[in-house]
């Protein structure tokens, strides 16, 4: 039987109910508090207005997890992968001693520090998949676009780990919320993951210095195998192409060129799959858009090229090049005979 790593929930869908032994956590959309959430659960709150879909998303392993908090980092894991969140404050990052730089490459640094130090005790030593959120990404402070900052913290932390390996990059988004301290999670597994680049595009690791004195780190997509099922994740994909934003200021071009994109990293991804080709309208994805009047014809293009039938959540965000107003992200699965 195919297992579901991954299901949208109602935010009720908690209240009351027992707690499957196999969820590792939970995403939850939306500028309240998450509510009923079980203890030793960990749950990634996105300070965002949840635009359409489900607000919350379920990750499953694939038996009973176990929950565990070590380094600020919440976590459970089944044994063969781990869900985990840390959030860091920026006034605890700046207070920090030692470390220096503007706040949120500490902040960056910080968390990071702490995932690779779990991991390391854990023994989850891969990561698969991690999810960024920060206020007020596009912002200047200390000279410094904000998401820049969080790139040189995040790329130093990589260095120091020996994790900035090509093949080993892990698929990752990065968007600005409306409130809420730095705040990742991310999926570890004990098994490694493929890295998948998108031909289209050039490699993030390897942007030119025009975006930042660090590049950032993610690749395009990962496949990862879990008991009998190979996952796939796609990470936020904008309306890049090489390394440059296109169609600046029109919504439906960008998430044209996002669509075309995805269907890049697919193939690509099909290539490298140890099973069936992975097609668009078999993607879950996230959506975030920048204007909440935009979301009518970006939902317009998802539709037709994804189809009806595609889970989708859409969500108010902020991209992290202020040229970009769309980005997609999304996962699969295949079982594996
Ligand atoms: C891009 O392709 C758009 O910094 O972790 C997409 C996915 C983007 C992940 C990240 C950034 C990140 O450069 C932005």
């Amino acid at each position: 039987m195919q297992h579901d790593l991954h299901r949208f929930l109602s935010g009720t869908v908690l209240a009351g109910g027992q707690l499957d032994p196999t969820l590792l956590g939970l995403s939850w959309i939306g500028l309240a508090e998450p509510t009923h959430v079980p203890q030793g659960l960990p749950c990634q709150q996105l300070h965002a207005p949840c635009l359409l879909g489900e607000p919350v998303e379920a990750w499953f392993g694939a038996g009973p997890a176990e929950a565990g908090t070590r380094h600020g980092v919440r976590y459970r894991h089944d044994g063969e992968l781990l869900f985990g969140v840390i959030e860091v404050a920026e006034d605890a990052a700046a207070a920090l001693g030692g470390d220096s730089g503007p706040v949120l490459q500490r902040a960056g640094r910080q968390a990071y520090d702490a995932v690779f130090r779990l991991l390391a005790e854990e023994g989850y030593s891969h990561l698969w998949r991690i999810w960024n959120y920060l206020p007020r990404i596009n912002e200047e402070t200390d000279g410094l676009e904000r998401y820049r900052q969080f790139n040189i913290g995040r790329h130093l932390a990589f260095e120091a780990a020996g994790r900035l390996v090509m093949d080993s990059i892990p698929a990752a988004s990065a968007l600005g919320v409306q409130g809420g301290p730095l705040s990742v999670a991310f999926l570890a597994g004990r098994a490694p993951t493929r890295s998948i680049e998108n031909p289209r595009q050039l490699s993030a690791f390897r942007y030119p210095a025009d975006y930042g004195p660090c590049s950032p780190t993610f690749s395009r997509a990962a496949l990862g195998r879990h008991a009998d099922t190979e996952w796939l994740f796609v990470s936020g994909t904008a309306s890049i192409v090489g390394h440059q934003s296109v169609h600046p200021g029109d919504p439906v071009a960008q998430t044209r060129e996002i669509v075309t994109n995805l269907d890049a990293v697919l193939a690509e991804a099909s290539r490298c799959s140890a099973g069936p080709a992975y097609h668009l309208p078999e993607l879950s994805a996230r959506v975030y858009v920048r204007h909440p009047e935009h979301l009518a014809p970006v939902q317009a293009e998802l539709t037709r090229a994804l189809g009806a039938e595609a889970q989708l959540v859409y969500l108010q965000a902020d991209v992290c090049r202020a040229d970009l107003l769309v980005e997609v992200e999304a996962q699969a699965c295949h079982l594996l005979s």
